[in-house]
C-alpha cells in the first residue's frame, strides 16, 4: 500500500460530487449528489417549519449543520471511531494500528475516559480534530510529511479515535460515544468472544445505525483467546445476530490486539478505506438517507392537485357573494334608483300631493333602502364571518382528501389566514361597485322641464278658464274685455287643453316609469358585474392564491423529498 493509492482529484472523495462552495450550482445529470441531496433537504426543512413535526425537522437541521461543517472540514482525512463495551480492546486495538502505546489499556475498569486521537498526516487536521472536540493532551500525530518514511504511509489521512466505552457507568462516557458516532465517518464496533451479544450496544448503537451498514464495521477482537474453529462459530453467529437486527451484508472482521499479525486485516480495511476518501461522503449519504426517508413519511404517491379548479372556484365566489349579500344590495340599489328617478320623470302633482300627504310608506322604504346598504358595506361582520368561513372550508373540502394529513392542515390553513379581512374586503369591493348618486340622466332633467312646463300649461288653463268665467259668464269687470277673455265658448277649449295636459303628464310619467324600469334593471345588472368582478378578486388575493402556494410548496416538497432520498 503506497500513497499513490490515494485519488489524486480532491473530488472523488465526495464520489464525484463538488463540494459547497463557489460556482457549486451546476445541475449534475443523473442521481442527484451529496450538495445536492443536502440542498433538496435544506428545502425540505424550509417548507416543513409551521407545517411538519418538530422532532423531525430539528433532526434534520441538526444534520445539515453537522454535514455543511464536515463537508467544510479537511476531505484528505477519514474520522474512524473505535468504540464498543469496556475491555473489549479499544485502546489495545488503537495502539496497535499506531504501533506505540499511546492509550493506557488494563485491568481498570473502566480504562478509557476521553477520547484518544491518532492523525496520520497532520495537513488540515487541526480544525477536524477542534471540531471534533478532542482534548489537545490526547492528540498524537503518526506521520507528519517529513515523516513519510519512518511512519506507516499508507495510512496517511486517518484520525483514529479511541473512544470510552459505551455502557459506562460514567454518563460522561457515554455522551462522549453519542457525539463521536454521530459525526464519524467509519464506524467501528469492537466486540470481544464474550461480549459481541450485548445487548445495550446492538439495541442503542447498531440497530440505529443499521442503514449505515457501508460506514459500519464490526471488529471481533481477541480471537486469540478462541480455537480457530470456535472462531468460524463465532463470526457466523453475530453475522446472523447482525443480520437479524437489520444490517444487510455486515462487514465482520477478526483481530487480536495481541498477537503479533493480529491486526493485519483490520489494519488493511483502514488503507482502503483512507485511500478511496469515501468514507466521509458515504456516512452523510446514510444519514441523509435516513433523515429522509421520515420526510417521504409526509407525502402521498398520487399526484397532488396544484390549483384550485374553476368549478370550485366559481363555488367560492358565488359563496363569498351570498355572504356579502351582493343579491339584496343590487335589489336595494335597483329600488332606490327608481324612487330617485321617480322624482324626476313622475308626474309633479301626483309627487306634491304625496308630499302634501307626506307618504309615509316612501319614507319607510327610504329609511329601510338606506339601512339595508349601509348594512352591507359595514357589516354585520360578525355574522358575515360565519358565512365566510363556510365558504372557505367549501374550497378546501375538496382538495385535503388528495393530501396528507399535516399538509391538508396547512391547506386548510392557507384558505383561512386572511378570513378577518374578507368581511370587509367584500363590503369594500360592493362600495367600489356602487354608482355615484348625484349624477343622474339627462334624459330625466328633459323629463323633469317638460313635465313641470305641463303643470305650467295646466295651472295658466285653469287660470284662463277662471278668467273667462269671471268676465264671459258673470261680466265681472262691468267693460267687456272680449278677446280671449271674454268669450266664455273658450271654456269647453280650454278645458280639454287641461285634460289633454294632464293627460299628457300621466302619459308621459307612465311610460317614464317603464323605461326607468328596464334601465334600472339593466343598471343593477352592471352593478351586480362589478360586484362579482370585485369579489372574484378577493377571493382569488385571500384565498385562492395562498391555497395555491401552499399546494405549489406541497408539490415542490413532493419532488424533494426524491432529491434528498437520491432519486432522479
Ligand atoms: N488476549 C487478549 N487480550 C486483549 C486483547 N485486546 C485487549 N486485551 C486485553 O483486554 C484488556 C482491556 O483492554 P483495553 O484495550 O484497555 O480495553 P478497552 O476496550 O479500551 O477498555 P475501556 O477503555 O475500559 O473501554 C487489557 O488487559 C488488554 O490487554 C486481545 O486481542 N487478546
Ligand atoms: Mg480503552
Amino acid at each position: 500500500m503506497t500513497t499513490s493509492a490515494i485519488p489524486a482529484n480532491p473530488s472523488a472523495e465526495t464520489g464525484g460530487i463538488p463540494l459547497p462552495g463557489p460556482g457549486d450550482g451546476a445541475a449534475p445529470l443523473g442521481p442527484p449528489g451529496l450538495t445536492e441531496r443536502l440542498n433538496g433537504l435544506d428545502r425540505l426543512v424550509q417548507a416543513g417549519i409551521g407545517r411538519l413535526d418538530q422532532p423531525v425537522l430539528e433532526d434534520a437541521a441538526a444534520l445539515l449543520d453537522r454535514a455543511g461543517q464536515r463537508l467544510r472540514l479537511s476531505g484528505d482525512h477519514t474520522v474512524v471511531t473505535l468504540a464498543g463495551g469496556t475491555g473489549s480492546g479499544k485502546s489495545s486495538l488503537f495502539n496497535a494500528i499506531c504501533g506505540l502505546e499511546l492509550s493506557p489499556t488494563g485491568m481498570r475498569r473502566p480504562m478509557t475516559s476521553q477520547a484518544h486521537a491518532c492523525v496520520w498526516g497532520l495537513d488540515g487536521a487541526g480544525p477536524l480534530l477542534d471540531w471534533l472536540d478532542v482534548d489537545k493532551r490526547h492528540r498524537y500525530a503518526r506521520a507528519s510529511a517529513l515523516d513519510l518514511e519512518r511512519a506507516d504511509a499508507s495510512l496517511q489521512g486517518l484520525v483514529l479515535i479511541d473512544l470510552p466505552d459505551h455502557d459506562s457507568i460514567q454518563a460522561m462516557h457515554r455522551a462522549e460515544v453519542d457525539r463521536f458516532v454521530t459525526i464519524a465517518d467509519l464506524l467501528v464496533w469492537v466486540v470481544d468472544p464474550q461480549k459481541y451479544a450485548d445487548a445495550a450496544l446492538h439495541r442503542n448503537y447498531i440497530v440505529p445505525f443499521a442503514r449505515h451498514t457501508g460506514v459500519t464495521l464490526i471488529v471481533l477482537n481477541q480471537v486469540d483467546r478462541l480455537a480457530p474453529h470456535e472462531i468460524d462459530d463465532c463470526v457466523a453467529d453475530l453475522r446472523r445476530l447482525l443480520e437479524a437486527e437489520g444490517l444487510a451484508d455486515p462487514r465482520i472482521v477478526t483481530t487480536s490486539a495481541v498477537a503479533e499479525d493480529g491486526v493485519y486485516g483490520f489494519r488493511d480495511i483502514l488503507v482502503d478505506t483512507v485511500a478511496a476518501r469515501r468514507a466521509r461522503t458515504e456516512r452523510l449519504s446514510a444519514d441523509v438517507d435516513r433523515v429522509a426517508e421520515r420526510f417521504a413519511g409526509y407525502r402521498l404517491d398520487g399526484e397532488p392537485p396544484t390549483t384550485v379548479d374553476d368549478g370550485r372556484r366559481g363555488d367560492l365566489v358565488q359563496a363569498l357573494t351570498d355572504a356579502a349579500g351582493a343579491p339584496a344590495v343590487a335589489e336595494a340599489m335597483e329600488s332606490a334608483y327608481e324612487l330617485r328617478a321617480a322624482d324626476f320623470v313622475g308626474w309633479p302633482v301626483a309627487a306634491i300631493v304625496a308630499r302634501l300627504r307626506s307618504d309615509p310608506l316612501r319614507r319607510m322604504r327610504l329609511t329601510e333602502l338606506r339601512e339595508e346598504l349601509r348594512g352591507a358595506f359595514t357589516g354585520p361582520i360578525g355574522a358575515q364571518q360565519g358565512d365566510v368561513d363556510n365558504a372557505l372550508q367549501g374550497v378546501t373540502e375538496g382538495i385535503t382528501p388528495e393530501l396528507p394529513a399535516h399538509w391538508g392542515r396547512s391547506v386548510r390553513a392557507a384558505a383561512r389566514a386572511h378570513a378577518t379581512e374578507i368581511p370587509e374586503a367584500l363590503g369594500e369591493s360592493l362600495k367600489d361597485a356602487l354608482p355615484t348618486f348625484n349624477q343622474v340622466p339627462r334624459w330625466w332633467w328633459l323629463v323633469k322641464t317638460w313635465q313641470y312646463f305641463l303643470v305650467l300649461v295646466a295651472v295658466l288653463s285653469v287660470l284662463w278658464i277662471g278668467l273667462l268665467v269671471a268676465y264671459g259668464v258673470f261680466d265681472l269687470g262691468g267693460d267687456d274685455p272680449g278677446g280671449l277673455l271674454g268669450e266664455p265658448g273658450l271654456i269647453p277649449y280650454v278645458a280639454v287643453l287641461v285634460v289633454c295636459t294632464l293627460g299628457m303628464g300621466w302619459l308621459t310619467a307612465s311610460a317614464c316609469r317603464n323605461l326607468v324600469a328596464l334601465s334600472s334593471a339593466k343598471h343593477a345588472e352592471k352593478m351586480e358585474h362589478h360586484m362579482r368582478v370585485g369579489i372574484e378578486r378577493v377571493a382569488g388575493e385571500k384565498v385562492v392564491a395562498p391555497v395555491e402556494d401552499d399546494l405549489q410548496v406541497y408539490s415542490r416538497f413532493r419532488r424533494d423529498v426524491d432529491v434528498a432520498l437520491g432519486r432522479t
